[in-house]
């Protein structure tokens, strides 16, 4: 399914093969996603958890022209992934918005991926907020270009934002003995710290000091669908560690700067 997206998630299509597809009469969802894309891999993770692979087709937005296209535009005029068109051509943007439709759609079939007291649903809602509003914006601090106080205040905000998530983190998963969908919502966004900033900012262990998020990051690899969906966007990673990313960025420059604090 996966095998016409590009690795470029989070970075201007440039060049990626192109595949068509029929966007107003498909008689299944499209879901527009590439492997590399954090926000993507949750709503893959909750198709593979409930056996939906054959329901929703999952392509690349180069598909279309890519996030930027003007055919892109008119279903997301934010040019972001993921993006779920329906079968009657209806575009759904934003990745909690496509997971609530997707687990309301398919609410019988595979696990529920919602915690099943109100005081865990609570607790999952939570901590996808925290995801969502303030360590997904911080992650461009990664790997995105931008001027060395700006890297430097996003590296200390995704730094205070894992405290929190230790804080609000039930065990052994997000909100307790249940996968649900913040444990989707947050493990690809963790490939992208556990890669990265250990490599490229100096960090020792991102899970050192932050014991339940280690058990959760623990008990999240020893999910199959989870870790095949890791192993999706680690991929991506790799191709832009290959291609010199944080070299041609500046950000290995701004790094070695020790004016700025980079390993927590
Ligand atoms: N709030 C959005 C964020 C989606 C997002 O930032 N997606 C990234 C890929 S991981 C993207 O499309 N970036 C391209 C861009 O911002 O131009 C969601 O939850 O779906």
């Amino acid at each position: 399914m996966l095998a016409a997206s590009t690795r470029r998630a989070c970075a201007p299509f440039r060049g990626a093969s192109r595949r068509s597809v029929s966007i107003s009469a498909s008689a299944k969802s499209v879901l527009y996603s590439v492997p590399v894309s954090n926000y993507a891999a949750r709503i893959r993770y909750i198709i593979q958890s409930k056996g939906l692979q054959s329901e929703i087709d999952i392509v690349s937005p180069q598909a279309i022209g890519g996030l930027k296209s003007e055919e892109y535009l008119k279903l997301n005029p934010q040019g972001k992934m993921p993006l779920m068109v329906l079968p009657d051509g209806t575009a759904l943007p934003e990745s909690e918005v496509i997971v609530g439709y997707v687990l309301d759609k398919y609410a019988g079939r595979g696990p529920s991926l919602q915690a099943s007291t109100p005081e865990a649903r609570a607790q999952a809602a939570l901590a996808t907020r925290i995801h969502d509003i303030y360590l997904g914006p911080a992650m461009a601090s990664m790997y995105k270009p931008m001027g060395i106080e700006d890297r430097a205040k996003g590296i200390a905000a995704l730094a205070f934002q894992m405290d929190v998530l230790e804080g609000i983190c039930k065990g052994p998963f997000m909100a307790g003995s249940e996968v649900t969908s913040a444990d989707a919502a947050l493990f690809p966004s963790f490939v992208f710290i556990e890669f990265i900033l250990p490599k490229f900012f100096g960090w020792k262990d991102v899970f050192a000091g932050r014991p339940k998020l280690a058990a959760w990051w623990a008990a999240m690899k020893a999910d199959p669908v989870a870790a095949g969906v890791m192993a999706e966007v680690r991929g991506g990673l790799e191709v832009w560690e290959k291609n010199n990313r944080w070299k041609d960025l500046g950000i290995l420059e701004q790094v070695a700067s020790t004016a700025h604090k980079w390993a927590y």
